[in-house]
């Protein structure tokens, strides 16, 4: 056994049903199929996933933080609630697995995956699942298309970061201000200046440090693949991220996958402002569903470095494509009576489930 290989979990395998959800991929799980304990549970993943490695050619993991993630759904207990669910980042290339982020794409499958489990009943047109996040303890309600008793994946809806088109899937998110940092603005500035460069620390369900691109010496407009070859950029940005965690109430960082890292720069097709993201340490492919959402609410904010960058349009409901290097997510914002504050804010995904079986970890 070699360093870097992950403890047994004790379980050799469970149930699982691998889907897309949004932009990213990973294994679904019902609570009650992984070991409790979450040392064992975690062991566990980790050798599905194929991690620590690369490459992780020994486990189901894409080599990519987009496509080694997890979610474990459970019937809720809550007041209201359907599903409760839970994520989880492993990581491609260290044992780690954390909660300590939430996903807004992986939680497209989460409604399709609680009716296909027979946690829900599919009404007849769509079915809406009111799922408990417990990452951050936060609500959010997703539309599932149904009909005859089952989860209708063909539709023409189209995200960008996804070949063709699925069903449609709307997820609403209500009060996701300050989900892991305790406020909107965990510093109460909309505004902070670290390592001589202005940045917006903010959490509207994801916590993100927004900064201008131009000051970190990049247009906007490279790809993914450009910014994850400059080490420079790489170096400067985790420098930032380390003194903006504790900052934000998150604490020592230098293990977790928050704040998210956007550089923002003027929109470029339309949109509403163009973004380049560190998740945080390789470019995301294109942004977080709800990272989008936080840097949407960047751009409402006077003062930010969003603020004066981005083409916001006026009236109570906006609708907002961020831009990223392969298209856009567009998040619709309903903004409360008070003209500033965020009531809700919606964004279209769509899932696909891939297999459904027994997954090995011997
Ligand atoms: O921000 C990747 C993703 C995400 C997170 C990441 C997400 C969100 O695209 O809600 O969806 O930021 O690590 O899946």
């Amino acid at each position: 056994m070699s360093d870097s290989t992950p403890p047994s979990s004790g379980q050799a395998s469970a149930p699982c049903m691998w889907m897309r959800g949004g932009t990213s991929k990973g294994g679904y799980f019902l609570a009650s199929d992984l070991p409790d304990d979450t040392a064992a549970r975690d062991a566990f993943l980790l050798r599905i996933m194929g991690s620590p490695d690369p490459r992780q050619i020994d486990g189901m993991g894409g080599a990519d933080p987009l496509t080694s993630k997890i979610a474990v759904i459970k019937p809720s207990e809550r007041d209201g609630i359907d599903v409760d669910y839970l994520f989880l980042q492993v990581f491609v290339d260290q044992a780690i697995v954390t909660d300590a982020q939430n996903c807004g794409n992986i939680l497209a499958g989460v409604g399709a995956f609680a009716i296909e489990r027979g946690l829900m009943k599919p009404q007849d047109g769509t079915t809406p699942v009111t799922i408990f996040m417990e990452n951050t303890d936060q609500v959010a309600i997703a539309q599932i298309p149904t009909s005859n008793g089952q989860v209708i994946y063909a539709g023409d809806a189209k995200i960008d970061g996804v070949p063709g088109t699925a069903s449609p899937i709307p997820v609403t998110f209500k009060d996701t201000a300050g989900s892991t940092c305790g406020a909107l603005l965990p510093t109460g500035n909309a505004v902070d200046v670290i390592d001589g460069v202005e940045v917006t620390m903010v959490d509207n369900g994801m916590p993100v440090v927004v900064l201008r691109a131009a000051d970190m010496g990049i247009t906007g407009s490279e790809t993914r693949e450009e910014l994850d070859a400059h080490d420079a950029l790489k170096t400067r940005l985790e420098a930032i991220r380390l003194k903006a965690g504790p900052m934000m109430n998150l604490g020592d960082v230098s293990e977790k996958t928050v704040p998210k890292m956007t550089m923002v720069s003027a929109p470029k097709s339309g949109g509403a402002i163009s973004t380049r993201t560190f998740i945080p340490h390789r470019c995301h492919a294109s942004i977080g569903v709800l990272g989008a959402v936080s840097v949407a609410t960047a751009c409402v904010l006077e003062g930010s470095p969003a603020f004066e960058l981005a083409e916001v349009p006026g009236g109570a409901s906006k609708t907002m494509p961020v831009e990223h290097p392969i298209g856009e997510t567009t998040v619709v914002m309903e903004m409360a009576q008070n003209g500033t504050d965020i009531e809700s804010a919606a964004i279209l995904r769509t899932t696909r489930k891939l297999f459904d079986g027994e997954i090995y970890a011997t």
